[in-house]
């Protein structure tokens, strides 16, 4: 099995329960074993200021699915929680992206691999400290606790244990 870690968002529709569905998902799924949950962090929106805070969380998966199939189904789960498509950053029911699949590295239109904006971003790199602090993300030389360290917990705020 590879090795593949999933950072959870969501801000409309209570985020809470989104990101609990989603887990309930992944785990029901019988080429996808969940190894570990960070709690949930409620974090304030980066990129689009003017929108409700998020609730964050990331998931480290074992998986038999190859990344362009885990990408179809954490498409099709965004998709059955009523995500739609407007714009960059917009609000969104539920936001699943591969943050790692396995250490590969890829620059497909549709997947970039590791997350290209991951090891900036505290609302992954601070759940991910917390599950996996010494992963060292493909193409970063400080760990997960390191970056998250370094970007600091502001707006990052945990608000209780995951699934
Ligand atoms: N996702 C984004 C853009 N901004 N901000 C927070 N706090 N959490 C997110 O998950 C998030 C965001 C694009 O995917
Ligand atoms: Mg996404
Ligand atoms: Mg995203």
């Amino acid at each position: 099995m590879k090795q593949a870690i999933i950072a959870l968002g969501s801000n409309l529709e209570q985020p809470e329960r989104q990101l609990q569905a989603a887990l309930d998902k992944l785990a029901a799924q019988p080429q996808i074993e969940v190894r570990a949950v960070s709690s949930f962090y409620r974090t304030a929106p980066v990129g689009y200021a003017e929108q409700p805070d998020f609730v964050n969380a990331v998931a480290l998966l074992a998986t038999d699915l190859l990344a362009s199939e885990l990408l179809a189904l954490l498409q099709s789960i965004e998709a059955a929680a009523g995500r739609v498509r407007t714009f960059r950053n917009a609000p969104r029911t539920l936001d699943l992206d591969i943050i790692d699949y396995a250490g590969q590295t890829l620059a497909a239109p549709d997947l970039q691999l590791p997350h290209p904006r991951a090891h900036q971003r505290g609302f992954v790199m601070i759940p991910l400290a917390e599950i996996a602090p010494q992963h060292l993300l493909p193409g970063q030389t400080a760990t997960a606790a390191e970056l998250a360290a370094a970007l600091g917990n502001e707006g990052v705020q945990r608000i209780g244990a995951g699934g």
